[in-house]
């Protein structure tokens, strides 16, 4: 008898695409996923990620069972006895060392994985553990940053309202290859290409000429880090040419006269040079984005992750607010989530200090909560009160993807306890000494939590799982709902999740002012969903529990395959702002106290040759290499480099070459391009998988080099403490096996 043939159409969870996809399944075995062309949200957009959706289910390499190291032997193990060994390894540290040896290290897949996401705040508050690292220190932190002292809010991170803009400028964002990021569009790049029919411009700023750029009416070839003082140039010019206009905004701003005051210093002559851009360019640049009906300025990873992270995130916003175009049609604006997830806890103070402390080691700065990456190796290997000995990562993968990757690679191995939240024995798991396999993909249903935060459409697309995951089977809400009170001390056996669970749902309720009872009786089910539908119903369009009548609730959303579109953003300024004066805080002293740095920059002597990081359109940060779809075709991990500087160091296409810094150095084969500016090489991240004791076959064929083994953690932007992966100062060389270098 041959199985049924089935479809379901789900959203890809894979990236802020949010691609609506139709997956049919044979029995247990996904044939085909295909684009959802009735997908109101996608319309039919979809990757090659998106299509690989069923290998990553059948990868004979995900882990399917808990698993337990002893030495260096794994075994595979009940969920019970894994949940013990956790106990043992945590209360012996707990004993040892105390809390403060405690450290968690949270990934980008979490955002992914609709009940991580949804639980691990919770796990956080349970476990009481404050050596908080994640990959945001490796991301958005400089715009966490400058949108909590400007707007009192964290996550108020302006997005671009690409669909009715005439002009859009992009620093530092490669959507052809990323699909976009902290800005959910469909199919960013066609977005990008009708603005161009329609009369519009797109200029991209960048040290690449990336396939966005050359998509563009006007790539700007800027060195890397050096965004803050063209910035600073553009609001110059923007006062020096009397170009200011704050249409709206006006009267709702503090700090407009220091920063006139600031930007004094910075005439386009005087950063030229440093820029490598001319001063023409950047007059040209402002007025065009002065005199443009509607403009976008948007930064993105390339702004944050840089030496000057937080001044150039912060300048975006700057120059869209003297230009009128924060919070407006056409501009950069705030979404209305359907279902407003941030709204169920309390947000970080708008009051509160920015800046919480120094790191033990090397005294970086603390900020929002959270430990520089930067600094996650030292933190461990050297000895002394706080010395961290206990780590938890949860669909994290630091051993790539965090600077200092080789010493991370040493220090994790000297842990007491590490426990691993995730799917693959992977170059950080393969440390661990337990592995805790949640849920994924196809198994998980799936409602994106945070894309929707960075989209100004509002809607919603549930997907419901379309697997049950092996029997006996937990679920990955109640994993770390455990790991959170095993951390804070309970007993294994005394654990009982529903009482937690029940805990935290009445706490989000009273939080928004929703009787937990009433809601209790309303959602009886357990679990994120039951979170879920709290927040659809408290929301926008939600049905409040009977006050709102005709309003929507998750069933809503149940009952469409396809999604559902409900309007769009009705967010202003007005309703956004929270800093303690009511006002948008155009220049705050934390942020202004960073010019300097960039003034003694601006002085310093070039670089001869500068390291930048790319994405691949075929590729997710470190983990999807094992899909052999995805892998075929020429190698990936090269090293970009332009013709000039290849010539000039004797390389030739495809020559093995060494790439060193201060922090180490490693080999790659070269791809010569001239798209890309003199003295920059570029470099994907999240290769290198020939380790010993991975087990991630496919990947292992196509190892590439750890990007991250050259950037040094102790780069740092100094307002946000977050890590420079832009901007490497590296020496190039051919390699020659004789010498082992040049
Ligand atoms: N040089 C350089 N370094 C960078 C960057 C750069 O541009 N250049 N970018 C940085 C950025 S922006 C980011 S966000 C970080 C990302 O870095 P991280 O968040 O540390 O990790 P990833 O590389 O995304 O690896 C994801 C991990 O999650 C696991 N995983 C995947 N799916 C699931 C799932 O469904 N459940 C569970 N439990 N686990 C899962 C994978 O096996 C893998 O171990 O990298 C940063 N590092
Ligand atoms: N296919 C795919 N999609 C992804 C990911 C992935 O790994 N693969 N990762 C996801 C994640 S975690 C994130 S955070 C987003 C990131 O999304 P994007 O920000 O769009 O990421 P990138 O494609 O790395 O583009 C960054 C660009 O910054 C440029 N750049 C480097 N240094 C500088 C500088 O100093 N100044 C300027 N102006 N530009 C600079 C680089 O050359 C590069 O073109 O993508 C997400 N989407
Ligand atoms: S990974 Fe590809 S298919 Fe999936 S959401 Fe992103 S763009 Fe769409
Ligand atoms: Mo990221």
């Amino acid at each position: 008898m041959t199985a049924a043939i089935k479809t379901q159409h789900r959203t890809c969870p894979l990236c802020e695409g949010m691609c609506g996809v139709i997956v049919t399944t044979e029995g247990d075995t996904v044939q085909s996923v295909r684009p959802d062309h009735d997908n109101v949200w996608s319309q039919g957009h979809i990757c090659p990620k998106g299509t690989t959706l069923g290998d990553l289910h059948h990868d004979p390499d995900r882990l399917r069972s808990p698993m337990i190291r002893d030495g260096d032997q794994w075994r595979e193990a009940s969920w019970d006895e894994a949940f013990e060994r956790c106990e043992t390894l945590i209360q012996g540290v707990l004993e040892r060392h105390g809390r403060g040896a405690m450290a968690v290290y949270l990934g980008n897949m979490i955002a992914k994985c609709f009940g991580l996401t949804r639980y691990v705040g919770e796990f956080l508050r349970l476990a009481q553990i404050t050596n908080i690292y994640s990959s945001s220190t490796v991301d958005q932190q400089p715009k966490n940053l400058s949108c909590q002292l400007m707007y009192g809010d964290m996550w108020k991170i302006p997005v671009p309202d690409l669909d009715n803009t005439r002009l859009f400028v992009l620093f530092g964002g490669n959507p052809a290859a990323s699909k976009g990021s902290i800005f959910s569009h469909p199919n960013v790049m066609k977005g990008l290409a009708d603005l161009r029919k329609r009369g519009g411009r797109v200029i991209v700023v960048d040290p690449v000429e990336t396939v966005t750029a050359q998509k563009s009416d006007q790539w700007i070839g800027v060195k890397p880090g050096t965004d803050a003082a063209l910035l600073l140039a553009v609001v110059h010019t923007l006062f020096a040419e009397n170009l200011i206009n704050l249409r709206h905004l006006d009267g709702k701003l503090n700090g407009f006269e220091q920063v006139r005051e600031l930007a004094v210093a910075f005439p386009p002559e005087k950063v030229a040079a440093f820029c490598g851009v001319t001063a023409d360019t950047i007059r040209t640049l402002t007025r065009e984005i002065a005199a443009a009906p509607s403009a976008v300025i948007y930064g993105r990873i390339g702004l944050c992750t840089q030496e000057f992270g937080t001044l150039s995130s912060w300048l975006i916003d700057v120059v869209a607010i003297l230009t009128g175009n924060l919070d407006r049609v056409g501009g950069t604006r705030w979404s209305t989530e359907t279902a407003p997830h941030l709204l169920l806890t309390p947000p970080y103070p708008s009051d509160a200090p920015v800046l919480l402390g120094k790191t033990r080691v090397s005294g970086a700065p603390i900020v929002l909560g959270q430990m520089p990456a930067g600094c996650f190796a030292e933190e461990i290997d050297t000895p002394g009160k706080g010395q961290i000995r206990g780590l938890i990562t949860v669909a994290s993968n630091p051993a790539l993807s965090a600077p200092s990757a080789g010493r991370t690679e040493k220090a994790l191995a000297e842990l007491e306890c590490m426990i691993s939240v995730d799917i693959y024995l992977n170059e950080t798991t393969r440390h661990a000494h337990v592995i805790l396999p949640t849920a994924t993909g196809l198994e998980q249903p799936h409602w994106d939590v945070w894309a929707w935060v960075f989209c100004l459409t509002s809607g919603g697309h549930y997907s419901p799982k379309l697997f049950e995951p092996p029997q006996g089977w937990v679920e990955d809400w109640e994993v770390i709902l455990r790991l959170g009170a095993l951390f804070g001390g309970a007993k294994n056996a005394d654990i009982d999740i529903g009482a937690l669970d029940d805990t935290y749902f009445a706490s989000l309720c009273s939080h928004v002012g929703i009787d937990p009872p009433i809601a209790s009786s309303a959602l009886p089910q357990r679990g994120p969903e039951r979170i879920l539908d709290l927040a659809i119903r408290i929301g926008p369009y939600g049905d409040r529990f009977g006050e709102n009548p005709g309003g929507v609730t998750l069933a809503t959303f149940k009952a469409e395959p396809n999604g559902i579109v409900l309007g769009t953003t009705t967010a202003t300024v007005d309703s956004v702002v929270k800093t303690p004066s009511g006002k948008i805080e155009l220049a705050l002293q934390h942020i202004v106290d960073d010019v300097p740095r960039l003034e003694a920059a601006i002085q310093r002597p070039a670089s001869d040759m500068v390291l930048v990081s790319r994405r691949q359109l075929s590729s997710m940060n470190s983990w999807m290499h094992n899909v052999d779809g995805l892998m075929r075709g020429h190698h990936k991990c090269t090293l970009h480099i332009h013709p000039d500087d290849a010539t000039r160091l004797g390389i030739d296409d495809g020559d093995t070459v060494s790439v060193a810094s201060t922090e180490g150095s490693i080999t790659v084969p070269a791809e010569i391009t001239p798209h890309i500016v003199p003295g920059v090489v570029s470099l994907p991240h999240g290769w290198g998988h020939d380790v010993k004791g991975a087990n991630m076959q496919v990947a292992r064929k196509h190892a590439g080099a750890n990007f991250n083994r050259v950037s040094p953690g102790s780069l740092m932007d100094a307002p946000s403490g977050n890590a420079v992966v832009n901007g490497i100062v590296v020496r190039v060389a051919r390699y020659t096996e004789l010498t082992g270098l040049t």
